[in-house]
Order: structure tokens, then sequence, then C-alpha cells
């Protein structure tokens, strides 16, 4: 299958800086790989007021539905899309517009943070935290306003690594749901056995999986350039693994994105580095698929 990597080269949904600088610094590693790279339309002005609960809403906006068309538009020619963040807002238009292409899909959401919160629970107002309410149609009806059809099942969704989680969006999870498997659980369980329960449920029903890959699922002490680290996490070889589970999957994935990558915040390229070790599992997979 034919592939784009589709740069998201924002940081508008999260207050620190630094990775709407990850997607070019990455699609130079895959020179030989279609790419384009998408930026928010100037002027803007990046707000970082602390009461402000709908930080920079319509760039982010205006960029997504850029996305969302650029994204739909390479689906509908049959081209595997993978989108390269950027904050996470970013898998906000690479979910949806595979649910317009292909119709009931579910979702994998591989991140530290479970990203459930709405314009109602959320203690900050950076929209990185609310995607994947967006995307199973949990409130946030603003963000998605370029897309007409269904949203995400969220019996249909699951998060893989979740460790910190806000109250209000752990009762928004509870109402809607969603099944989090923790950190802890990958811990206490097998990874394979995990990700079977992960892809039976995300399949249920559906067509096919979105997965959305959050660099800061991995401890800091192996990926430590992200905006939002947290400690505790898995390692890089249980991210990988998770990944490989995913790439040996590719048949059930309509679309892939890797996000969070803050170059500003890396140590010795680390981040970097297991950045373009998920990519490298990924693309080869998506190319040999039918
Ligand atoms: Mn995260």
């Amino acid at each position: 299958m034919e592939i784009s990597l589709i740069g998201a080269a924002s940081d508008l949904g999260v207050s620190v800086d630094g990775s709407s600088k990850a997607p070019e610094l990455l699609l130079d590693l895959f020179e030989n790989e279609s790419s384009e790279l998408i930026s928010p339309a100037e002027p803007y002005f990046k707000s970082r007021d602390a009461g402000d609960k709908h930080k920079n809403e319509e760039p982010l906006n205006r960029l997504n539905a850029d996305l969302y068309a650029r994204t739909l538009s390479l689906k509908e020619r049959g081209i595997f899309t993978i989108i390269i963040g950027g904050d996470h807002s970013c898998a906000i238009p690479s979910a949806l517009s595979s649910a317009e292409r292909f119709g009931n899909i579910g979702v994998i959401w591989i991140d530290a943070h479970t990203d459930f919160n709405t314009f109602r629970t959320t203690e900050t107002g950076n929209i990185h935290g609310l995607p994947l309410a967006c995307i199973a149609g949990y409130e946030c009806g603003e963000l998605r306003s370029f897309h007409r059809g269904n949203t995400v099942d969220p019996r249909n969704v699951c998060v893989i690594g979740a460790r910190s989680i806000d109250s209000g969006e752990k009762e928004n999870l509870k109402d809607a749901g969603v099944r989090v498997f923790t950190t802890e659980d990958l811990r206490k369980k097998d990874i394979r056995n995990i990700m079977d329960e992960a892809f039976s449920l995300s399949l249920d029903g559906t067509c096919a999986v979105h997965v959305s890959f959050d660099l800061d699922v991995i401890d800091p002490s192996d990926a430590p350039g992200v905006s939002v680290p947290e400690h505790d996490g898995i390692t890089k070889e249980e991210a990988l693994l998770i990944n490989s589970i995913v790439a040996e999957r590719i048949a059930d994935i309509c679309s892939y994105d890797l996000v969070e990558y803050n170059p500003l915040r890396d140590i010795e390229s680390k981040t970097a580095d297991v950045a373009q070790q998920l990519l490298r599992q990924i693309i080869p997979s998506a190319a040999c698929r039918k």
C-alpha cells in the first residue's frame, strides 16, 4: 500500500512549546517516503492565559480542518496515512477522517494520559487533553465541526499505558464506557494478552482500528523529550513490543499517529531515536499491507 507521512507542525494544544518542531526533524529521517508538512495558518497568537479554558481553539480547529481534508483525500486514493505530531490534538482529524472514509472504526490510544477531558472538566484548557473524548463523540463538538459523519463508539475505544488521569476525566471515561489498561496492568499481565484484548474490543462490530501513539507512554528515562512527562512509565523495549504487535496487525489498522515528541526537551536524542524506531516498525509493515 502506498504511504504518506503528514507532519502536523503545531503545539497549539499544549502550553509547553516545542512539539511543533518535531515533524520536520522526524520527516527528515524518512526522506524516501512521500511526506508533507502542515502548519497552522498565520497569523495566530498562542494563548497561555491560565484562565483560558479554550486555549487556541480557533487556530487549532483551522489546522485540524486542513489535516482532515488532506488525510481524507489521501485515504480516498487508497493511501495509508501516518500523522506525525505535534501535540496530540492532531489525532482528531486523523481518526475522524478514517471514520468518514471507512465507516465504523475502533481506536487504540497508547498514552500515559487518557486525553478524555472535555471543556467542562479540563483543568488547564490545553486542548491536547481532549482529543480522545472528541473522537468518541463525548461532548467536544466544537473540535470536530469539519466532520459530519459518525464519531467512534466509546465501547470500541481503549487506552494502553495510562497512569495520569484527572478526576473529572475519570468520571468521563466511566460514563462513556472506555476501557483503560494502565501501566500497572501492563506490568501485571502479559503485554500480548492485553493487546489481544485491545484489538478484540476495538474491532468488535467495526472494520478497522486507528492507532494513536503518544511517546509520553514511555518512561522519561528512555524518552525524556515530551511536553508532559509522567514518571513510572513503560520501558522503551516494552513500547517497541506494543508497537510491533500493532505492526503485525497492520491489516486491521486504518491509520496511525506518532505524537508529542518535543525536541526542545530531548536528552542525547533518546526520544528521537525511539520515535524513529517506532516508525521503522510501522512504515514497512504498512507498505506491505494490501
Ligand atoms: Mn500524553
